[in-house]
């Protein structure tokens, strides 16, 4: 059966000046950009949830989409298989190389744990089938620890130890089908980690719970031999009011504290980043400033609604300035690009799928053209480094290596009569040479 019957396999680069809404304008896998090609460079995955578990349901009314493998089926089994068929069939004909899942994406939750876990085990086996024929790979898997009412106070942070055993379990079965896919990443996005209110939370106490939960995965990982990165992926709030992965600064602050930031990096989401107030250029520079940057969920969000959206990335602004940090930062290891990203309620089409994911590498692959010629050109790194110079003088080096004290620093400001020069941080000028490099991507 033939889910998506409009799609050849799979979608070709057809280059800038191509009418065709169903080719790459853009991303051309095996071109070569700043020493690797587009594909090693970009890592695309894309997201069973909202691709192949959403029907276009909100709080406000029904599905809307043309969703056949959502249909009714009288064996939970039976649907799962025909929704992993249409996933991997538009996997193949999109041409990303990557997927990413959550436990109750691919397989069903049973009556018990058991049942659940026997049904995890069944679906791991079709989609190893599945990535055999078709080649695909796994970016990352991850367990759903926010979706059944038994997690409504959380999962790690429960105040009742039972719920902490229960996600434990969950997340170890999680981590082992991970493990058996290739997976190159296992992600931790706490789902409702966080209070609703301060009145009836212990917060220290949730704190320390957390970290023995992610103390417990890391040596699991270790156990089973897993040579992924274990990732958190930070989020201020939604669905709680207060989530304790606020953003990399916090998540890197309660690593360090529960002597985790060796073992766990973090998945940064773009329409994250923005809800925590900053955006995702600089949440990618926090991350790689801490040692602790791993991969990207990519999306955007709007600027006039205050939650998450998870629109497809359109701008290839806001993309550049994050794929420049992700250069900056050495690229992209065992992390890559993940589209957590849905489409709008009105876009019922099932190719609608193929326009949101191909304009959205296109975005990508046009901003990894922008960023790479500005850092193979170095200039904004010129710029950088002209601006910090004094650090690497007598100055900056006895300084930052411990030789001058407060009073020494007093006593050489005491011996000057004159204003150290200011000199310009340039930015409009450097706006303007960004704008040059994207004007000019090609
Ligand atoms: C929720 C979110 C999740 C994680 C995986 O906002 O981003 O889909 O990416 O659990
Ligand atoms: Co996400």
């Amino acid at each position: 059966m033939t889910f998506f019957p409009d799609v050849e396999a799979p979608i070709a680069y057809e280059g800038p000046e191509s009418d065709n809404p169903l080719a790459f304008r853009w991303y051309d896998a095996e071109r070569s950009v700043a020493g690797r090609t587009m594909a090693e460079h970009l890592r695309f995955a894309v997201c069973y949830w909202h691709s192949f578990n959403w029907d276009g349901f909100d709080i406000f009314g029904a599905g809307t989409m043309d969703r056949p493998w959502l249909g009714a089926q009288s064996d939970p089994m039976d649907a799962a298989r025909r929704k992993m068929d249409a996933a991997f069939e538009f996997f193949s004909k999109l041409g990303a190389p990557f997927w990413c899942f959550h436990d109750r994406d691919i397989a069903p939750e049973g009556a018990t744990f058991a049942e659940s876990c026997r049904n995890l085990e069944a679906m791991v086996d079709e989609a190893a089938q599945h990535m055999e024929a078709t080649g695909m790979r796994l970016l990352w898997g991850t367990a759903n620890l926010f979706s059944n009412p038994r997690y409504q106070a959380g999962a790690a942070t429960n105040p009742d130890p039972e719920l902490f055993a229960y996600a434990a379990g969950q997340v170890c079965q999680v981590l082992e089908a991970t493990h058996r896919l290739g997976g190159s990443n296992y992600v931790l996005w706490g789902g409702r980690e966080g209070y609703e209110t301060l009145l009836n939370t212990d917060m220290g106490r949730e704190l320390e719970q957390l970290a023995r939960f992610l103390h417990l995965v890391v040596e699991h990982k270790h156990a089973i031999g897993f040579e992924g990165t274990i990732l958190i992926e930070p989020k201020p709030f939604e669905p709680t009011k207060h989530q304790y992965d606020y953003d990399v600064a916090a998540v890197h602050a309660f690593l360090q504290k529960y002597d985790l930031a060796e073992d766990v990096c973090v998945n940064i989401e773009v329409n994250h980043a923005t809800l925590s107030g900053h955006d995702f250029a600089h949440e990618v520079a926090a991350a790689a400033a801490a040692g602790i940057f791993g991969s990207i969920d990519a999306n955007a969000g709007d600027d006039r609604l205050g939650w998450d959206v998870d629109r497809f990335p359109v701008s290839v602004e806001q993309m550049t300035l994050g794929m420049y940090e992700i250069l900056r930062a050495g690229g992209f290891t065992t992390g890559g690009l993940n589209f957590d990203a849905k489409l709008r309620r009105q876009s019922i089409d099932r190719n609608d799928l193929f326009h949101a994911h191909i304009g959205g590498m296109d975005t990508m692959a046009r901003a990894l053209l922008a960023a790479g010629a500005m850092w193979e050109d170095g200039a904004l790194e010129d710029i950088r480094r002209d601006r910090y110079a004094g650090w690497d003088g007598e100055l900056g080096t006895d300084i930052l290596d411990g030789r001058a004290t407060l009073a020494s620093l007093r006593e050489r400001t005491l011996g000057r009569d004159d204003e150290p020069t200011r000199v310009s941080g340039r930015q409009e000028e450097i706006e303007n040479l960004v704008a040059r490099y994207i004007e000019r991507a090609r």
